[in-house]
């Protein structure tokens, strides 16, 4: 078993638990689309990751507000939240809680497999889910794509290859993922987003982002130089002692 299959299995037997779904409608307001920042504009999504299977805890006690405003006064894109608990000691809380605290867009990171995680997510504040290619069957992919752009969300579809890229192109998504990390081995390598870049319809409506093993000023103009539009940044936001000059370098 891979880990990303072993991830989804107990994915599964989680959402069989989820109880809570108060709305929160108010928390959407306001906060824009993603898109039409990275439209004009290259921007860093910058993440709140506790732990993850790869590198264990990173930083599980962090003051995640206090962190997500200063994602948001550095001038970040968006801001990324985990929120699978099993794997990377996130929350649904953790995404409310920042939702909450900032006004530019939330993405929910996590493993979706169900619609019941995209209203759970809606529910909590995020205005962006992400889905996964490798971790679906393209039917299930095109199924809960449609349902999330129903209930106004922004979709991040993440790849890792030209095939999955091409799967990406056909459901028409406007913000595409090279994810340089493969959730199958935990390889990290830049070099992903460059190969995939080669096929990527530059000049279109959509917009590449790349994702991962992102740490330093001249990692991140590397694939700004591939045509990424947007980068993904976890670990290095939480080992920095200053997020907020990370993202403005
Ligand atoms: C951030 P990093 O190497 O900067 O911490 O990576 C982000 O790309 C990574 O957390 C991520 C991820 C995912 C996590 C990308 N795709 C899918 C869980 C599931």
């Amino acid at each position: 078993m891979t880990i990303l299959e072993k991830i989804i299995a107990t994915k599964r037997q989680e959402i069989q638990r989820y109880t809570d779904n108060q709305s929160s409608e108010t928390f959407f307001s306001g906060k824009g689309r993603l898109a039409d920042h990275l439209r004009h504009k290259k921007g860093v999504i910058s993440e709140i990751k506790r732990a993850s299977p790869s590198q264990g805890d990173i930083h599980t006690t962090v003051d995640i507000v206090a962190q997500a405003k200063q994602y948001e006064q550095a001038g970040a894109a968006a801001i990324s939240v985990l929120t699978d608990e099993t794997y990377f000691k996130g929350s649904i809380d953790d995404l409310r809680q920042v939702a909450q605290a900032v006004s530019i867009p939330v993405l929910c990171k996590d493993f979706i497999i169900s619609e019941i995680q995209i209203d759970r997510a809606k529910n909590a504040g995020a205005t962006i889910i992400l889905l996964i290619v490798a971790a679906l069957e393209k039917v299930e992919l095109e199924r809960l794509f449609q349902y999330a752009q129903a209930q106004s969300l922004e979709i991040l579809v993440e790849v890792h290859d030209e095939e999955e890229l091409a799967v990406a192109l056909e459901l028409d998504a406007e913000l595409i993922g090279i994810n340089n990390r493969d959730l199958k081995t935990f390889n990290v390598s830049l070099e992903r987003t460059a190969e995939v870049a080669k096929k990527f319809p530059f000049g279109g409506k959509q917009i590449l982002i790349s994702e991962s093993g992102i740490h330093t000023k001249e990692d991140a103009k590397f694939v700004y130089g591939c045509g990424a539009s947007g980068i993904l940044v976890g670990e290095a936001l939480m080992r920095s002692k200053d997020p907020g000059a990370w993202i403005k370098a």
